[in-house]
């Protein structure tokens, strides 16, 4: 795969890398440090981070506009962390001239010609990583940052089950090699403001808790103006409620105005959950996963569907 992936990169002058709408750090570190090592590797090709700019992120680089007389039919495609097609944060889509897929999502769909999935690792950026360990895309201090901001942030530091101890010993080997300051790494993922603390504050003394231990709570658009908070941190703060004794399920249900949909994020500690979301034509992984509902009504639906996988897990431990 990694030779078939590095083949098309250097038949192509024009590269454009895209990720999933609603970017994260794990998105933008892959995207950026794909970016450089094509650079290292190729200094002459035209190589694009695509995507809308995130203010949240803004400390882990800036994405690049394209050129409005773009020659989309001579260009190649790399899109990154997004199994689904229409969660890509790209334009012209279809008029690329060939498309590759790197994701470490369970499988969804196929979009791409080329497509390298392996929902055993991490992050995209431990891909990236992987990519360019094994081809002649020559890492450097600015990749192995982008990589190592990825890894951090979708294994939330190492605490989920796909960061395993190659994981772990590839970020030992970049501080090394690179000489890599942990603590910018984790500003630019943990850095918030205090309104987001206060958010997680009213979240914790609002959240109903049911029978199963299924914590759960509304975020209306009137708290996230409440608050001044983004309605996309809003569905992150989901992460920060992982150690809790009276959790084994929690789930955030943030309304987002703009795109007139609620965003739903479960998190498990035990209770398989996707399988649940994939129902509701969501997805992602075992123990955490999202869906996108059209209005509060269908909250009290998934919250027993949810209740009910919590009191099967409970009953065979
Ligand atoms: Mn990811």
């Amino acid at each position: 795969m990694y030779k078939e992936i590095y083949k098309e990169i250097k038949n192509y002058n024009n590269i454009v890398i895209a990720r999933h709408i609603g970017a994260d750090p794990d998105a933008l570190g892959a995207q950026f440090a794909l970016k450089s090592i094509i650079l290292n590797a190729f200094p002459k090709k035209k190589v694009y981070a695509a995507g809308s700019r995130s203010a949240k992120f803004k400390s882990i680089g800036k994405t690049d506009n394209i050129d409005e007389d773009f020659d989309y039919s001579k260009a190649l495609l790399i899109v990154l962390d997004t199994p689904i097609k229409r969660r890509i944060d790209i334009e012209n889509f279809e008029k690329y001239n060939n498309t590759i897929k790197i994701d470490h999502h369970p499988f969804d769909e196929k979009f791409c010609e080329i497509e390298w999935i392996d929902d055993n690792y991490s992050s995209a950026s431990e891909m990236i990583a992987d990519l360019s360990l094994n081809t002649k895309l020559e890492m450097n201090k600015e990749a192995a940052e982008h990589i190592m901001i990825g890894i951090i942030s979708d294994s939330n530091r190492f605490l989920y089950e796909n960061a395993s101890t190659k994981t772990i010993r590839l970020v030992c080997d970049l501080i090394d090699k690179y000489d890599i300051d942990k603590n910018i790494i984790y500003e630019k993922v943990y850095m918030r403001d205090l309104n987001e603390l206060k958010l997680q504050g009213y979240i914790s003394q609002n959240m109903i808790i049911t029978e199963n231990n299924v914590g759960y709570i509304c975020i209306t658009d009137d708290i996230i103006k409440e608050y001044k908070v983004d309605a996309a941190s809003a569905g992150n703060m989901v992460s920060n409620f992982s150690f809790v004794s009276e959790l084994l399920v929690w789930v955030t249900f943030s309304e987002d105005v703009k795109q007139n949909l609620i965003r739903v994020s479960i998190r498990s500690r035990g209770p398989v959950i996707n399988d649940i979301a994939s129902k509701y034509n969501g997805g992602g992984h075992k123990f955490a996963s999202g869906i996108r509902i059209k209005s509060f009504d269908q909250v009290e639906e998934i919250v027993k569907e949810l209740d009910e996988a919590a009191k099967k897990y409970k009953e065979n431990l």
